[in-house]
C-alpha cells in the first residue's frame, strides 16, 4: 500500500481582528488551518502581524469552540442539529412577532461583526423585515460619537477623516494608543513603523493622553485629566481665533460658520481650561501655534476622546481644529478616503440624507436617544428588555458580541437576558452572554469565511485593495452569519411582509440558477470602485480577480487625494457645517459637569497588546506566563493609600465595586487609575483557559443610567468615572474583619 502524503498549502489571506488588516499566509492541511504567519509579500503590512493575529490558529481550532448548534437544557447545553435548532427557532420568533410585532425583537451587533462583509450585508434583509428591530451594536461603547460628530459637520455620518499618517510631520495622537491598538478608524498596517517615520524625517508624535502609554512612551507625551479633552480642544481654537493664527478666507471656502465657533471657543482661554485639564497655557498656546505652522500637521483621536461625558463634542472639536489650522482636505492632514464609484457624491447624498432622516426620527423606545445607523444604545439594552409595554424586547439575538462585559452594568444585563422569551447568540464560544441562551449557533472563524474589508475601504491612507476566499474548511458544523440570517427569514416569510417579498425574489431567482448572496453585492462595489474592471468596460479588478491575481493586495495609489472635500461634504453648499444648536447646548453642559463627593480618583481604560476586547483569554499562546489582569495607579495616590505593587484594591464608583490587584508607577497621570475592560470571564460552558485567568469586568463600575449615557449619539461613559481606591486588606481591618 502507499501513502500519499499531501503537502499542507500556503494561503495568502488577512488578519480581520482589528483594523489594519495585516496580511497572513495561512497554512492548511487538509482544509484544517495549522498555522498562521506574516505575509512578506503583502504591499502594506509587508511582513507584520501582531501577536494576537499569529495566536488565532488557536482560537480556530480552540477545543473550546461551539461547533455544532447548542440547545440549553435544565443540564446545561446539549448539541442538536441545525434543521431542529433553526426550526424551533424560528416557530418560538413567529410567536413574538405574532404577540408583539417586530418591535419585540432585539439584535446586538458585536465588533467582529464589522470586520465581516457578509454579516454586516445580511442586516439589511432583516431590517426590512423586521422594520422595528432594535438594533444594538458595540459602536455605542466605541465609535457613534464619531458618526455624528460626522453628520453634524459634512452632513453624512459615513464622512470619516483619517489622519494622513504618511506625510504629516505633526500628528497630536488624543485619546489613542495605536502601538496596542495599531489604529482604529484608521485602517494603516504597521502603524508604530509610520509613527517613527515621522520623526525621522523630522517631525513630531505628541501623545495627549492621562497615561504615558506604549505610544507615548515611545514619541512625546502630554499627560491631561480624563474626560477633560473638550476644554483642551476649544482652547486651542480659542488660541487660532485669538491670535489671528486661523486663514479666515480659507475655512471660509471650506466651511460656513466660523464666526459662530469663534464664539462658541471665546470662553476657553487656556488660562481657564488649565484648571480642568491639568495642561499649562503656554503648552497650549504652542501646540496651537505649531498646529496651524507646521504645514503638515493633524490631531487624532480615538476610543479615548469618544467614551467620555460628551464625546459627541469632542470629536467634533477635533475636526473643528483641524479645520481651523488648515489641516482638512490637506497632504498630511485630515483627509477623506473614497471608492471611486460613478456617482459616489450622489451615493453619499442620498445615503447621509437616509440616515439623518433615521437619526433625527427614530427614537429608542428607553430614554428617546437618536438612532445612529439605525441603531439604539447598548447601554440601555437590559431596560429595553425588562420595561413592560409596547416595543419591550422578548427575544433578542447576540451575533459576534458579548455585551455582558463590555457594555455598562453587566449584572443588571445578565438579570435581564433570564427574563426573555427566546435568546439566541451566533459566535465561536459560548461567552459570557450567550451562556444565558436558549440556542447557540456556531459561527465560521474569519478564515473559513471569504472577505472583503467594505466599511475599512475608505479609511486607508494608502488606498489598497484585498478580498480572500476562505482559506480553511468550515470547523465542525459552523455556518458563516449570511446563511444562518438567510435561513431564518426564509422559514419566516409567514410572519412578515418584508420576509415574504425576500422569499419570493429569492424563488424568483433560484429559477434563474441564481443565489442571492452578499458577496454578490460587494463583488459589485469592488467592480465599480476605483481599479474596478466596470463589469468589463476596462482592464481591472472583481473579487474573483482579487483573490485570484491578487491574492497579497494590491495598492491603487500612494495616497490619499487631497482637495475632495467640495465632493465629501454632502449639503447642498458642499462646504463644512459648524453651527449647530445640539454642539452649542454641549459646551454649556461643561460648566454644569458635578462629580458626586467620595471619589477623587478617574477611572480609564487600557488595552493591551495580547487582548481583543473579552475574546481572546482563551488563547494559551496570549496567555502564557500566567498573564492576568491588573490596574495601574500613580506611585503618589498609592503611597497616600498605603498601597504598593501587587495590592489588591478595590475600586468602587457610585454603579459598583471591583477587586483588581494593582501596579504602581510614575507613567499615569496623579488621581487617575486604568483598568482594562474584557476580563472577568466565568464558569461558562465555554473559554476554560480564560475563565481560569481570573479578573474583574470593569464595567460594573460604569454606568447604564439613561442620564449617564451622552445624548447626541447614545455612547455610554467608559472614561474620566469618578471613583475611589483602597488597599482590600485595610478596609478589612477597618471592618474589624482582617487579619
Ligand atoms: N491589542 C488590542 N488591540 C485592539 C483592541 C484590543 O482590545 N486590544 N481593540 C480594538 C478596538 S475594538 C478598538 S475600538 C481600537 C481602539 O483603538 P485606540 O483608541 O487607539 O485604543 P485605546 O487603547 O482604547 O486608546 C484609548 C486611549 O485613550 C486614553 N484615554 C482614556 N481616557 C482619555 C481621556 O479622557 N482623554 C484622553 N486624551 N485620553 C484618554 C487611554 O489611556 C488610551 O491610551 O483598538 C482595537 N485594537
Ligand atoms: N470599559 C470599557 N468597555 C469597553 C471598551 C473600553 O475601552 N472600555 N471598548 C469598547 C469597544 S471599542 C468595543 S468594540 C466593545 C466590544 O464589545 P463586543 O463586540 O460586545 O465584545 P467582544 O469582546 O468584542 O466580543 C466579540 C465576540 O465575538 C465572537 N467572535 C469572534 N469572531 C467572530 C465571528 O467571526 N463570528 C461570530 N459570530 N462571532 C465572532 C467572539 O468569540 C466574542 O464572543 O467593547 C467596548 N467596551
Ligand atoms: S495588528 Fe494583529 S490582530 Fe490586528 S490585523 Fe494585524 S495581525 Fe491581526
Ligand atoms: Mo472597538
Amino acid at each position: 500500500m502507499t501513502v500519499e502524503l499531501k503537502a499542507a498549502v500556503q494561503r495568502p489571506t488577512f488578519c480581520r481582528i482589528c483594523e489594519p488588516l495585516c496580511g497572513m499566509i495561512a497554512t492548511v492541511d487538509d482544509g484544517r488551518l495549522v498555522s498562521l504567519r506574516p505575509d512578506k509579500d503583502h504591499p502594506v503590512s509587508a511582513g507584520f502581524a501582531c501577536q494576537k493575529g499569529i495566536a488565532f490558529s488557536e482560537v480556530v481550532n480552540d477545543p473550546d469552540r461551539v461547533t455544532t448548534p447548542l440547545r440549553r437544557t435544565a443540564s446545561g447545553f446539549e448539541p442538536v442539529s441545525w434543521d431542529s435548532a433553526m426550526a424551533d427557532i424560528a416557530s418560538r420568533l413567529a410567536v413574538v412577532l405574532r404577540e408583539h410585532g417586530s418591535g419585540g425583537v432585539g439584535w446586538y451587533f458585536g465588533n467582529p461583526g464589522a470586520f465581516n462583509y457578509s454579516y454586516t450585508i445580511a442586516m439589511a434583509p432583516l431590517m426590512l423585515g423586521l422594520p422595528r428591530l432594535h438594533l444594538f451594536t458595540a459602536g455605542s461603547q466605541d465609535v457613534n460619537n464619531r458618526f455624528v460628530a460626522s453628520q453634524l459637520l459634512y452632513g453624512s455620518p459615513l464622512a470619516l477623516p483619517v489622519p494622513d499618517v504618511l506625510r504629516s510631520d505633526l500628528l497630536v495622537v488624543i485619546g489613542a494608543n495605536p502601538v496596542i491598538s495599531h489604529g482604529s478608524v484608521l485602517t494603516a498596517p504597521r502603524i508604530r513603523d509610520r509613527l517613527h517615520d515621522i520623526v525621522k524625517r523630522g517631525g513630531r508624535v505628541l501623545v495627549i493622553d492621562p497615561r504615558r502609554t506604549e505610544t507615548a512612551a515611545q514619541f512625546e507625551w502630554l499627560g491631561i485629566v480624563p474626560d477633560s479633552d473638550a476644554f483642551l480642544l476649544l482652547s486651542l481654537l480659542q488660541v487660532m481665533f485669538d491670535e489671528n493664527l486661523a486663514d479666515r478666507d480659507r475655512i471660509a471656502r471650506q466651511a460656513d460658520g466660523l464666526g459662530w465657533l469663534e464664539d462658541l471657543a471665546r470662553p476657553f482661554r487656556p488660562e481657564t481650561t488649565e484648571a480642568h485639564t491639568g495642561i499649562a497655557p503656554d503648552t497650549v498656546r504652542a501646540l496651537a501655534r505649531d498646529l496651524v505652522r507646521t504645514e503638515r500637521a493633524a490631531v487624532y483621536g480615538r476610543v479615548g476622546t469618544s467614551i467620555g461625558e460628551n464625546g459627541t463634542l469632542t470629536t467634533y472639536l477635533l475636526d473643528a481644529v483641524n479645520l481651523v489650522a488648515g489641516n482638512l482636505d490637506v497632504p498630511g492632514g485630515a483627509m477623506f478616503g473614497r471608492l471611486g464609484t460613478p456617482g459616489e457624491r450622489w451615493l453619499n447624498k442620498a445615503g447621509g440624507a437616509l440616515l439623518r432622516g433615521i437619526y433625527a426620527r427614530r427614537r429608542s423606545r428607553i430614554g428617546g436617544f437618536p438612532a445612529v445607523l439605525g441603531s439604539e444604545p447598548a447601554a440601555v439594552m437590559a431596560k429595553s428588555i425588562t420595561t413592560p409595554g409596547r416595543g419591550q424586547i422578548r427575544a433578542l439575538f447576540v451575533g459576534a458580541g458579548n455585551p455582558v462585559l463590555s457594555v455598562p452594568d453587566g449584572d443588571e444585563l445578565e438579570r435581564a437576558l433570564q427574563s426573555l422569551d427566546l435568546m439566541v447568540g451566533i459566535d465561536l464560544y459560548v461567552n459570557e452572554t450567550l451562556a444565558h441562551c436558549d440556542y447557540v449557533l456556531p459561527a465560521t472563524s474569519m478564515y473559513e469565511r471569504d472577505d472583503f474589508p467594505l466599511p475599512f475601504q475608505a479609511l486607508q491612507p494608502t488606498p489598497f485593495r484585498q478580498a480572500t476566499e476562505a482559506v480553511a474548511a468550515p470547523v465542525g458544523q459552523a455556518r458563516a452569519e449570511w446563511e444562518i440570517i438567510d435561513d431564518l427569514t426564509g422559514r419566516l416569510w409567514r410572519s412578515s411582509p418584508g420576509f415574504a417579498i425576500l422569499t419570493a425574489a429569492r424563488k424568483v431567482l433560484s429559477l434563474f440558477d441564481v443565489r442571492m448572496r452578499p458577496r454578490t453585492l460587494v463583488d459589485a462595489v469592488i467592480r465599480l470602485a476605483e481599479g474596478g474592471d466596470r463589469f468589463g468596460l476596462r482592464r481591472g479588478l472583481s473579487f474573483a480577480k482579487l483573490t485570484r491575481d491578487h491574492p497579497h493586495g494590491v495598492v491603487l495609489a500612494e495616497n490619499l487625494r487631497d482637495g475632495v472635500l467640495a465632493d465629501t461634504v454632502v449639503y447642498r453648499s458642499g462646504r463644512v457645517r459648524l453651527r449647530h444648536a445640539q454642539i452649542a447646548a454641549e459646551v454649556a453642559k461643561l460648566s454644569r459637569r458635578r462629580v458626586p463627593d467620595g471619589y477623587p480618583m478617574r477611572l480609564i481604560g487600557m488595552r493591551e497588546a495580547r487582548s481583543e476586547n473579552s475574546w481572546m483569554h482563551n488563547a494559551p499562546l496570549l496567555m502564557r506566563g500566567g498573564r492576568a489582569q491588573h490596574a495601574l495607579l500613580h506611585v503618589d495616590d498609592a503611597a497616600a493609600a498605603d498601597i504598593v505593587d501587587g495590592d489588591l484594591v478595590r475600586i468602587v464608583s457610585p454603579h459598583g465595586e471591583i477587586e483588581v490587584p494593582v501596579v504602581v508607577t510614575k507613567d499615569i497621570v496623579a488621581g487617575v487609575v486604568a483598568v482594562p475592560h474584557g476580563w472577568g470571564h466565568k464558569g461558562t460552558a465555554g473559554w476554560r483557559v480564560a475563565n481560569s485567568a481570573g479578573g474583574a469586568n470593569v464595567n460594573r463600575l460604569m454606568s447604564s443610567a439613561v442620564d449617564d449615557v451622552e445624548s447626541l449619539a447614545g455612547m455610554a461613559r467608559l472614561t474620566g468615572v469618578p471613583v475611589r481606591v483602597s488597599r482590600v486588606e485595610t478596609e478589612l481591618v477597618r471592618d474589624g474583619r482582617g487579619k
